[in-house]
């Protein structure tokens, strides 16, 4: 019986521990408006171990192009890259230093997968289309977002503290990234409009 409120107990601060760190925690939100819907945002630096919230995203394949372009995700995820043409074939690679790779040349309808285990950028190209361009972002915590249609980002429950902000935009070969200073409050919203 003592074992057993003593367990309860025990668990009821770990609630309350894990209820109270979320109370201070801020959100960040704003727009990058150049970017095309083609951009992502990432709080840089902060402290803590996580783990992805996903465990796996895509990267279609579809009229010799990458869909998305530009694909924020954590170390430790999975990215499959579906070949979604009607006949046509890719050989989808990088040449990015640890998280390079060659999936070979590969038919409609067939789907192949990679893991990313180190932080970077991932740049992504076809060896049989030379237009084709792509950029994953991979990052060490979970808080990040791309843009929507309209280039507008929110990231929620930050927590407190002076941060990095990087915005990474993608060109049409190459990725950019610029950095922002900007403080988390321990609650309410922060904004970061860029034009
Ligand atoms: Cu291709």
């Amino acid at each position: 019986m003592v074992k057993k409120l003593q367990k309860f107990i025990y668990i009821l601060c770990v609630l309350l521990l894990a209820s109270i760190k979320n109370l201070y925690a801020g959100d960040l939100k704003g727009s990058i408006l150049s970017s095309r819907n083609e951009a992502v945002v990432a709080v840089r630096g902060v402290k803590g171990s996580f783990v992805p919230n996903e465990n796996t995203s895509t990267m279609n394949q579809k009229n010799m192009e990458f869909i998305p372009r530009i694909l924020p995700i954590m170390i430790g995820s999975k990215v499959k890259y579906p070949n979604s043409e009607d006949i046509l074939y890719h050989n989808v690679y990088s040449e990015s230093g640890t998280n390079r790779f060659d999936l070979g040349t590969y038919r409609a309808g067939t789907v192949k997968t990679v893991e990313f285990s180190e932080p970077g950028i991932v740049e992504v190209m076809c060896s049989i289309h030379s237009r084709m361009y792509a950029a994953i972002i991979v990052l060490d915590n979970p808080y990040y977002a791309s843009v929507d249609k309209n280039g507008r980002f929110s990231i929620r429950n930050i927590p407190r503290g002076d941060y990095a902000i990087e915005v990474f935009t993608l060109g049409d070969f190459e990725v950019q990234s610029k950095r922002y200073q900007i403080s988390i409050p321990e609650n309410g919203e922060v904004e970061l409009n860029i034009d």
